[in-house]
């Protein structure tokens, strides 16, 4: 497959980057971590969505090598952005479900750790909870590794992925991300409200951060903020925008 081959030469190369979307506090509205995303600018395909490109990885085993290229890149970020003096904020990494499934991702972790210095309490790994229910048997003691490790987890669109009580309270995790799906729905439909209440009242009963996603309207906020939940991510704040724009962004908060 010929765009496999050239996602292998692009993690090798040049042609990957992350770009970065800010969590805010809504009290604040200031920055406290930003989720890194992947962008693929190909010369011949053009932009090529990270869905895809992670669908192609985890299709033609290049899993391993790009959830290193972008653990490894958010690290030399995040270190880049200690140089400027910039007040640092948490980066977040997403696993891709291979990695996760049948790569050592502690492993990863601790050498990328190492290489890039990075503090392991100011990085933030992103698993779906659908990715942690394909190895439901092994899956707390995979995270336990991680947290040994010293990083944080968050549980990514949550409320998507059937897993039981039984499952959460198993799994060491640090933060639930309620998907996006809850919050475009919160003015449509009326058991959304009650929904976001319940995945805080979980989340504080398992001492849980709670953080948002997709908000689009300030409207969301004032219904976020009416359920409990104080952290959010959307395009009402911002989208995910690239290295030079964030550093902007972080330099304003001072
Ligand atoms: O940034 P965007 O909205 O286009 O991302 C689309 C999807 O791709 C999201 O579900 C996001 O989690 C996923 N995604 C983006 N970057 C990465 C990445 O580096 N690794 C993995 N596994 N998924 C990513
Ligand atoms: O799946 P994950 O949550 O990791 O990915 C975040 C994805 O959500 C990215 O593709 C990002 O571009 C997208 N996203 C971020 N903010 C918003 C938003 O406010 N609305 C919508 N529709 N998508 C968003
Ligand atoms: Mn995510
Ligand atoms: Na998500």
């Amino acid at each position: 497959n010929t765009l496999a081959r050239e996602l292998k030469t692009a993690i090798q190369g040049d042609e990957l980057s992350l770009h970065y979307q800010p969590v805010v506090a809504f009290d604040s509205g200031k920055i406290v971590s930003v989720e890194a995303l992947l962008r693929w600018h190909n010369p011949q395909y053009g932009y090529v969505s990270p869905v895809e490109v992670v669908a192609i990885a985890e299709q033609y085993g290049l899993a391993l090598e790009l959830n290193e290229w972008v653990i490894k890149q958010a690290c030399l970020q995040y270190q880049y952005w200690v140089s400027l003096g910039l007040e640092t904020v948490c980066v977040a990494v997403n696993i891709s479900p291979s990695m996760y499934v049948l790569h050592d991702l502690a492993a990863s972790l601790t050498r990328l750790l190492r290489e890039t210095g990075m503090p392991p309490e100011r990085l933030i790994v992103e698993v779906t909870e659908d990715t942690t229910m394909r190895d439901i048997e092994s899956s707390p003691d995979t995270l336990h590794n991680l947290k040994t490790l010293g990083v944080q987890i968050a549980l990514d669109d949550f409320g998507t992925g059937y897993s039981s009580l039984n499952h959460l309270k198993r799994l060491p995790v640090d933060k639930l991300k309620i998907d996006r799906s809850f919050i475009q729905d919160l003015n449509i439909t009326p058991k959304d409200p009650r929904i976001i209440r319940s995945i805080v009242n979980l989340a504080e009963s398992l001492d849980l951060q709670v953080i948002a996603e997709g908000i689009e309207f300030v409207q969301n906020v004032d219904d976020l903020i009416a359920e409990g939940c104080l952290l959010g991510q959307g395009y009402l704040f911002s989208k995910a925008v690239d290295s030079e724009r964030i550093v902007e962004m972080l330099s304003a908060q001072g």
